[in-house]
């Protein structure tokens, strides 16, 4: 049912209007408070004119060139003035006449200006606040934070839990060796669903809450990885090792992530070990100091338990991505022995070709029999660098809601007068979504990113090697603190997020995502009537969004949930940042296009997964898919002729391997999850998916680390959802792509779908051809895929009717009358000053 006494009817909100801000006008305008009658107490300065100046609001309206021209109108006064006055009075007495007359003259052209003459105060007032608005928003439905991600309170009381519990042995993940035992992750485990739809839907008392432990076991006789439930949170009493029941067996110790401790370790090695080793080539090619950096590549190998890395050596740059920067040498690493002080570098590649190791190379250089390429160091002007290259301009528009946000955001609970759900980051797969619900009805229990995938191609063995699966480096755990104003609306509100991973105490990242309404600045629908019948129609498309962006190495990864007022959400990822380079040389053209003087911008493919878990109408969904074709058919009234009549088709799909739908094949045009029930029409309630997407199947079957990555496979695939199912990936995937800890294709057991629980997996990406304009970044535009979820016969009309911020007038209405068009009230409304807040940013450092 609809809650129409949501909707206020004078007092309904205006939808976020985008305005272009004044032009800034310079540093006069930012002024320390004003002192009582500054013209008595000279000298008088520019502060002084400008603080009159900012308490006229017209003034705030003028450019910079026409406020100075008011200032000072040709010819400039203090020259015209000074000849003037020069002869009957000292200069100051001139200056202090004057000032006074301009500032006299500003002040009558202000009150001229404004008309307010004094009824109006002179500054706009401050718009409502969200306090005055509360009552639009829908309840949060769920005080018992099923899906909230763990506090800081609760992370450290697991820790402190699994301290007491593991011994005293356990040290720090951040301080760890491999031979040692560190916690290296906690996070929330998420509850059953039965549990947690039992506690929402029918009041059974919350299922308890408990964290997820991934344990680090270097010391013990096998090391291995171990994954700890630890419950019920705030005060664990209990640890349940889950290894075994989830994974079919213990974790091989070399299927773990590498912490930033090995990282640091292995970068440490290369550079204060390996390099020196070829110092001399160095110092010819590449000004040899310490200017050079190492980047990883994965997978680390070539068969299950291999933990040798590719490392390509770069240019350092301050200030700027050493990406674009390779030197020409890349480094195999060999680190997988517990003790570091046997890792060795395992071969060697410079300029095409390789070496078995860094001394052979040496002798090579020093012996004329290596092909050397001297590349100047990069400066911090080089055209890596995203420093401005101009001084600043108009600012950007800039919108906000006239009065206050429509929404409200609660620990990471969402509501709107539309809209409801919980919002999370998994240190691994990244931004989710839980118990969405639309007008107060669920319509998915969780929409989640699972995995992002990179596959590369190349000359030199890094490139050629680079397959990533980031799950691996946690596309929360990588997710980086939002700037203000650039990576989300100046206006939206910020979260911080609490984690805990590869660290022994919590950490903050702050402003980690983003909440935000938008005026999409185009109608969600929109008729205009001038035949028969006079009338216009239209209302403001408006979104509301969540966002994070995880910046794994040189790419940044803006991910999107996005609600829409008619019922549809919308899931979508954009790529930008560096692009990841390899030294141009031989025919490295074949594999990309070269974008800098010793630079390829490598090929390679993006692509993401995401769990939909659609409840439409209930737990009980059917997969139907639908699609037109072509019936050849004798003309009705002149049977003689033949027409190609165009018709719908339609199917139920009964099992799992039908509703797989891999690249490359015809997939249906629409696939939606019906419910058994039917809407006013007769139809039954649906929800469609519908991919915006360039995504082709990320790797031959051939490939021997391909079943890491066979959700790649499909566009779409619909499987029976199970609590033992919960992700397409596993983060162990990466280091052991070939034996995965997870194989999707396992999920396609030719199960049947009708009736049942169902998740819709579906994957989106995009070919990247590196070009010139990639340089120095990616940019989002022209670089976002995701797919739509839309209501499908799931309403008996668009609910969007119910919009309050609908416009509607005909031929006989004024429709600059407030009464007839919400749209007209927009001036008198909105004659308020946003509550801009100061900037702010979250740092470079995660918060202790
Ligand atoms: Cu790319």
């Amino acid at each position: 049912m609809k809650d129409r006494s949501l909707y206020g009817s004078a007092q309904a909100p205006v939808a976020p209007v985008s305005v272009s801000p004044p032009p800034p006008a310079g540093p006069p305008l930012v002024l320390p408070s004003l002192r009582p009658s500054p013209l008595l107490s000279g000298p008088y300065t520019f502060s002084h004119i400008s603080a009159v100046w900012q308490l006229c609001p017209v003034a705030r309206h003028i450019t910079p060139s026409t406020a100075l021209a008011w200032r000072y109108p040709p010819p400039h006064p203090p020259f015209y003035l000074g000849l003037t006055v020069h002869v009957a009075m000292n200069l100051r007495t001139a200056l202090v006449l004057l000032v006074i007359s301009i500032i006299t003259i500003f002040a009558l052209v202000c009150v001229l200006l404004t008309g307010r003459g004094g009824g109006r105060p002179s500054s706009p007032p401050q718009c409502p606040t969200l306090t005055t608005q509360k009552n639009l928003f829908r309840p949060h439905p769920d005080p018992s934070r099923l899906f909230s991600d763990l506090s800081r309170e609760e992370l450290a009381s697991v820790m402190g839990f699994l301290t007491q519990r593991l011994g005293s042995g356990l040290v720090d993940a951040s301080l760890a060796k491999p031979s040692d035992n560190s916690v290296y992750s906690v996070q929330l485990q998420l509850p059953p669903k039965a549990a947690a739809l039992a506690h929402l839907d029918r009041g059974a008392p919350p299922p308890p809450r408990e964290a997820l432990a991934i344990v680090f076991f270097g010391q013990q006789a096998q090391p291995n990885v171990s994954e700890l439930v630890v419950g019920p949170l705030p005060n664990p009493a209990y640890l349940r090792d889950v290894t075994v029941e989830r994974h079919g067996g213990p974790l091989p110790y070399y299927k773990r992530p590498l912490s930033s401790k090995e990282f640091e370790e292995v970068s440490r090695m290369i550079s204060e070990h390996a390099l020196p080793r070829v110092s001399g080539l160095l110092h010819r090619c590449c000004y040899y100091k310490e200017n050079l950096v190492s980047m990883t590549t994965a997978p680390r190998g070539l068969r299950s338990g291999d933990r040798a890395t590719w490392f390509g050596i770069y240019y350092n740059v301050s200030g700027a991505g050493f990406y674009l920067h390779p030197v020409g040498l890349e480094l195999l690493v060999d680190h997988g022995a517990l003790d570091p002080a046997q890792w060795r570098v395992q071969r060697a590649f410079y300029n095409g070709r390789y070496y078995e190791s860094l001394e052979v190379l040496e002798r090579a250089f020093e012996g004329g029999r290596v092909e050397v390429v001297e590349i100047a160091p990069p400066s911090s002007k080089a055209p890596s660098s995203l420093r401005p290259r101009v001084s600043p301009g108009a600012l950007p528009p800039l919108q906000f809601s006239p009065q206050g946000p429509r929404y409200h955001v609660q620990g990471s609970q969402v509501a709107s007068p539309l809209w409801t759900f919980t919002f999370s980051l998994e240190l691994f797969s990244g931004l989710r979504i839980f118990d969405i619900r639309f007008q107060g009805e669920r319509v998915a229990y969780e929409v989640s990113l699972q995995e992002a995938l990179t596959i590369y191609g190349g000359n030199s063995p890094a490139a050629m090697m680079t397959r990533y699966l980031d799950g691996n480096f946690g596309m929360g755990l990588f997710s980086t603190p939002l700037t203000r104003g650039v990576d989300c609306p100046y206006l939206a509100t910020y979260v911080d997020w609490d984690f805990l991973a590869d660290s022994g105490a919590p950490r903050t990242v702050r402003d980690a995502l983003c909440i935000f309404e938008q005026n999409q600045g185009i109608p969600l629908r929109r008729h205009y009537s001038d035949i028969f019948s006079y009338y216009y129609g239209g209302l403001p498309g408006t979104v509301l969004v969540v966002r994070s962006v995880s910046t794994l190495l040189n790419y940044d990864y803006v991910w999107d949930m996005a609600f829409h007022p008619n019922g549809a959400i919308e899931v979508k990822f954009h790529a930008t940042g560096y692009i990841s380079s390899a030294f141009l040389f031989g025919a490295g053209r074949r594999y990309g296009n070269r974008v800098g003087e010793h630079t390829l911008g490598t090929i390679h493919t993006h692509a993401a997964n995401f769990k939909v878990d659609l409840d439409v109408a209930g737990q009980e969904n059917w997969l139907v898919a639908e699609d037109m074709a072509f019936e050849p058919r004798p003309v009705p009234w002149s049977p003689e002729h033949e027409m190609q009549l165009m018709q719908l088709t339609q199917k139920t799909l009964e099992r799992e391997d039908q509703a797989a739908f891999p690249f490359g094949s015809t997939t249906p045009r629409y696939l939606y999850l019906a419910s058994n029930q039917t809407n006013a029409w007769g139809h039954r309630r649906g929800y469609r998916i519908q991919p915006i997407n360039f995504a082709g199947q990320p790797l031959p079957q051939e490939s021997d680390i391909e079943r890491a990555c066979s959700w790649g496979r499909y566009q779409l695939a619909v499987t029976q959802r199970k609590d033992e199912e919960p992700s397409s990936t596993s983060l162990y995937n990466q280091n052991d792509p070939w034996t995965p800890t997870l194989n999707f294709t396992d999920f396609i057991n030719n199960e049947t779908i009708a009736g049942k629980d169902l998740v819709a997996w579906v994957t989106v990406g995009f070919l990247h051809i590196p070009h010139a304009e990639d340089i120095p970044n990616t940019l989002t535009v022209g670089n976002g895929v995701g797919f739509f979820l839309r209501p499908y016969n799931f309403f008996n009309e668009d609910p969007s009717v119910q919009s309050p911020d609908a416009v509607y007038f005909q031929s006989d209405q004024d429709a600059r009358l407030c009464e007839v068009n919400p749209v007209s009230c927009l001036p008198e409304m909105a004659a308020c000053a946003p509550d801009l807040p100061d900037f702010t940013h979250g740092g470079f450092r995660r918060e202790p």
